[in-house]
């Protein structure tokens, strides 16, 4: 809590007298039906909710976000939805303004433009694009419905916080609606080069869109500056490389490199309780896995995240390195996400048909190489788990940070697990610590989880404590100070051009150099 309440003081001397508004596709608080009738709601899992959460409650304001469904078994209430809601259910702090969607809206909004249009162009897996007029027709009406909730809540004393890929359009709707708002925006997978952006029939209108805002965040400067060059090559606007803002129409958005985090002391203290240590006994003697080496991998079931390769790897590594046999078990958690796509259906049969197959060829007496372990954990079990484990694998295709990889590392309170990290998930540029793998080849993905079982206790000990230290000078709470001094630093040079009555921002634009 000493974070969050930092945070906000930076927020009030940043924004005196602001009103923070955060929009975002899910909702804070998710309701789930009790078995006898009526709802609870309670915390989304999640990083993100759980850092912006705190510092919601301590501001006050307003959360504006697609209200999803009920989950569970129970009967639906004949009043269940509710446009606004007081959160948290018990001690109301801030409000939440819920945009109802139609299915339809959710299957070609969400479902499609969102997942399987712009996830898989940005994650450059072209395969997986798919763009259909439905899906964009969806996706402008949705970000045109939370634009308008954003416009309706929002004075002119807002600062507006829009997240992820599901909301590109929505700031150039507010801009025109409501010019005075300060919009900040933060895109938490990759920005994808030119060359595969503009594959996307959309792309003019989403970067200028996306130029409504007054700050844009990535997690990468590779990230910064594929947006930039994307703009450069679109459309017609002045870029301060120098500076790295972008003019559009007379419009400044600042553009930034922010990598997110996560709340690493919360994590490691979870890690460290007396029941977690507990549990992670326990589960050695379940699994009977005593005198053996575990590994981890846990993830979304996304074909972005290389499990199908990472399972392909631990074959390889089965055939070359028979030592490994019955000295190693993998354990794999696959946590089920938009399985109503029919690439995430498939995925999640591929993988079950990979490790059962393993299993087979491998597999001897009472045990099996790989322990697989298709459902949502809870953070408690993720936190043994990632106690447990001798090696982590992190084998993205491609991946905007990766915090798997960021919790394993807080988690590791003996230091001695090694991580095994694709150099193509962002975390990889603050972990050079970890051991590099390229899942898109195998052979090598193999010899280097062999690299890390064999690795001597001292060095996988020096690994884990420069990559502990890396990790608390970056927490997820640094990460939005950083966003926020950003966003207050843009508003100030906007400022400023005012007070000046420049009519146009090129006279910022400029290199300093030549200044008089
Ligand atoms: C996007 C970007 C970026 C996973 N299984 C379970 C579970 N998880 C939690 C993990 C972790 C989170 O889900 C996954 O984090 P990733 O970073 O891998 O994320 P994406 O969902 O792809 O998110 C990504 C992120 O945004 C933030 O900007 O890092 O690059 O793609 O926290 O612990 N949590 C629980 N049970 C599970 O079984 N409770």
């Amino acid at each position: 809590m000493k974070h969050a309440e930092h945070v906000v003081s930076r927020f009030r001397s940043f924004f005196p007298q602001r009103r923070l508004i955060l929009v975002s596709n899910r909702e804070p608080y998710v309701a789930r039906r009790l078995p006898g009738g009526g709802l609870t709601r309670v915390l989304a899992p999640g990083g993100l909710t759980a850092a912006l959460d705190p510092v919601m409650r301590a501001l006050g304001g307003t959360w504006i976000a697609w209200g999803s469904p009920p989950s569970g078994e129970g009967p639906p209430g004949p009043d269940e939805w509710q446009d606004r809601l007081a959160v948290p259910p018990q001690e109301p702090a801030y409000d939440v303004r819920r945009l109802r969607l139609s299915d339809s809206d959710v299957r070609n909004y969400y479902h499609g433009y969102a997942n399987q249009s712009l996830w898989p162009l940005c994650h450059n897996l072209l395969e997986h694009v798919r763009f259909r007029d439905r899906f964009w027709k969806a996706y402008q009406d949705v970000n045109a419905a939370f634009a308008r909730a954003v416009v309706d809540e929002a004075r002119d004393d807002a600062l507006v916080w829009l997240q992820d890929y599901h909301l590109a359009l929505a700031p150039g709707s507010i801009r025109r609606d409501r010019p005075s708002t300060r919009l900040l925006h933060f895109w938490h997978i990759p920005w994808p080069p030119w060359l595969v952006y503009r594959i996307c029939p959309n792309h003019r209108v989403l970067l200028e869109g996306l130029l409504a805002n007054d700050l844009i965040a990535f997690h990468l400067e590779n990230f910064r500056d594929n947006f930039i060059r994307c703009c450069e090559q679109d459309l017609d606007v002045l870029v301060d490389w120098r500076r790295h803002a972008v003019v559009h129409r007379g419009h400044v958005t600042a553009v930034r490199a922010h990598p997110i985090s996560i709340d690493a002391e919360s994590f490691r203290e979870l890690a460290s309780r007396d029941d977690i240590a507990k549990r992670v006994g326990e589960l050695r003697a379940r699994f009977r896995f005593a005198g053996l080496q575990i590994g981890i991998g846990v993830d979304r079931l996304d074909y972005s995240k290389g499990i199908l390769e990472r399972l392909e790897a631990l074959r390889i590594l089965f055939t070359r390195h028979p030592e490994h046999v019955r000295s190693f078990t993998f354990i794999q958690v696959g946590a089920p996400s938009r399985s109503e796509i029919l690439a995430y259906a498939d995925l999640q049969e591929r993988v079950q048909t990979a490790v059962e197959r393993l299993n087979k060829q491998f597999g001897e007496d009472d045990w099996r190489p790989v322990l697989y372990i298709p459902q949502g954990l809870t953070h408690e079990e993720l936190a043994a788990l990632y106690r447990l484990a001798d090696v982590a694998v992190v084998s993205s295709l491609q991946d905007g940070m990766n915090l798997v990889a960021k919790e394993f590392v807080a988690a590791q309170v003996d230091k001695r697990g090694v991580l095994c990290l694709s150099e193509f998930a962002g975390a990889a540029e603050e972990f050079p610590h970890a051991i590099p793998v390229n899942p898109f080849y195998s052979e090598g993905f193999a010899e280097d989880i062999h690299r890390a079982l064999v690795m001597p206790r001292e060095e996988r000990r020096e690994r884990m404590e420069r990559m502990q230290a890396i990790l608390d000078r970056g927490d997820v709470y640094s990460w939005i100070e950083g966003i926020l001094a950003d966003a207050r630093a843009a508003l100030d040079l906007a400022g400023r051009r005012r007070r000046r009555g420049s009519v146009s921002a090129e006279a910022d634009f400029r290199p300093p150099a030549n200044r008089t």
